[in-house]
């Protein structure tokens, strides 16, 4: 939500506008923030209250949460209604707020193997992920390319799997720092290992793990996706998980499960003979579904919840441990997200938050008119939808261009994710608020790119 929820409308902010109360000057301006919770949370958490009650009045503000993460969205709030007249005097006008998210996930997707993003850059995007009151930052932290997690099991992962050993890592003290950054913000880290596919930079370090591809019954020297006939695959995934579910406090971890090739399981022999033992015939997806299943056991038995991409409910709708699906493909995603529901499983929707792809059509009311629970259901069903998620996939960006192609266009999914739509449906009202947001990120040093024709009172230097 940018500045004036739809909460903040309802109770008619726009009849106080006049009425400026200035706290510039000689007169003292209170603030008292209350917490209802006796014993603070120590990390956000998926069920987390961030609701807070909000007002401003003459000479003092008052703001009460029921958690440490609602006074922060709420201080978050106060902090984009102080604004700064002609003459540089700061005002705050009289309000009255309730507010509460319309969505308990709000995400965004950033990936660091496609291209190493320093850990300032990812601190920055915590930064503004706040100001957007966005709660989880996905971490698809390893994908085909690198490998910049330096496991504390198996160094040589990153060793031999990251664009450079030493400069183009995550450390264990990296990782930390984002942790708990991310906390103060009232933000979780939700990371994700992707397996079996995308995985061609694990191979480097962890030789065994993956398929070696055959032609004409001898072995090319290349490799496919993770290896699912071999017991050290699950003995490997097993102690590599169980570090990650000690490193992210987070109980969730998300574990990819996306677009597996099929081609080199099916030439390698070995893995052929495991079917026939198996008893899957020649279908790959019975396989596919046989390695995550053993992955989400991995996780569960960690005591966390695995999210999964939707290809594998796709192949496998009836996995009894499946819980979390994240929905990613562009076309009929609705259809998708109903399909996932009627199974009882919780929905992410991404499909409609592709920011990494830029140009005309991408632009900011694109993001903002996707009605997430516009298809047929229960509300039983429609509160499956947990919430949605921005994905900037890292194939052309790095950290010279991230903020600009989030900002403020996820702004726009950030205000659909908090907000009620009944009272954000509007492109036409949204317009002056984002153009105006986007100044107040400049301001504090977020890279923001221009909506359309404009300016800010305060340039970006
Ligand atoms: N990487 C991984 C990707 C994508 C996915 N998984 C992806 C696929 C299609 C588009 C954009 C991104 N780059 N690991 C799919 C979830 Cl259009």
């Amino acid at each position: 939500m940018f500045v004036f929820s739809n909460k903040l409308w309802l109770l008619g902010s726009f009849e106080w506008i006049n009425d400026v109360h200035s706290f510039h000057g000689d007169k003292a301006f209170a603030v008292e923030i209350t917490v209802d919770q006796d014993e603070c949370e120590s990390y956000p958490k998926a069920d987390s209250s961030e609701k807070y009650n909000m007002s401003v009045s003459a000479g003092q503000a008052s703001l009460n949460a029921e958690t440490v993460w609602g006074a922060l969205r709420g201080l978050e709030t106060f902090s984009q209604l102080v604004y700064q007249d002609d003459f540089g005097s700061y005002f705050v006008n009289k309000t009255k707020i309730e507010d509460f998210p319309r969505f308990q996930f709000r995400g965004i997707l950033v990936d660091s193997s496609r291209h190493y993003l320093p850990v300032k850059a990812i601190l920055k995007s915590l930064d503004a992920m706040a100001y957007n009151k966005f709660n989880v930052f996905h971490w698809h932290i390893v994908d085909d390319p690198s490998f910049p997690y330096r496991s504390s099991t198996f160094p040589d992962l990153s060793a031999k799997g990251a664009f450079h050993p030493m400069t183009h890592i995550y450390t264990q003290s990296d990782v930390r720092r984002v942790i708990s950054y991310a906390r103060l913000r009232g933000i979780r880290v939700l990371p994700e290992f992707d397996s079996p596919g995308h995985t061609k930079s694990w191979g480097r370090g962890q030789p065994g793990l993956l398929t070696p591809c055959y032609k004409g019954g001898i072995p090319t020297g290349t490799f496919g996706p993770v290896n699912p006939a071999s017991l050290s695959t699950y003995k490997f995934m097993k102690s590599f998980f169980k570090e990650v579910s000690s490193v992210f406090p987070d109980s969730y971890v998300h574990v990819g499960g996306d677009e597996v090739d099929h081609s080199c399981w099916r030439s390698n022999p070995d893995v052929r003979a495991f079917m026939q033992k198996m008893g899957f015939g020649a279908d790959f997806t019975k396989l596919e579904a046989f390695y995550m299943e053993n992955i989400v056991n991995i996780t569960s038995s960690l005591n966390k919840t695995a999210i999964v991409w939707q290809d594998v409910f796709d192949d496998h709708k009836h996995c009894s441990s499946l819980s979390v699906v994240e929905v990613w493909r562009d076309g009929c995603y609705l259809c998708e997200v109903r399909r996932v529901v009627k199974a009882g499983l919780q929905v992410i929707l991404a499909s409609p938050w592709y920011l990494d792809q830029p140009g005309p059509t991408h632009n900011w009311a694109r993001y903002y008119t996707v009605w997430p629970l516009a298809f047929k259901g229960t509300e039983e069903q429609k509160r499956l939808v947990i919430g949605g998620e921005v994905c900037m996939w890292g194939e052309y960006v790095d950290a010279t261009n991230l903020a600009p192609r989030l900002w403020p266009r996820a702004s726009a999914a950030a205000e659909r994710l908090w907000s009620d739509e009944k009272q954000t449906s509007s492109v036409d009202r949204a317009f002056p608020r984002l153009a105006d947001f986007r100044c107040k990120l400049l301001r504090r040093g977020i890279q923001a790119e221009p909506l359309y024709v404009g300016h800010c009172k305060h340039e970006y230097q």
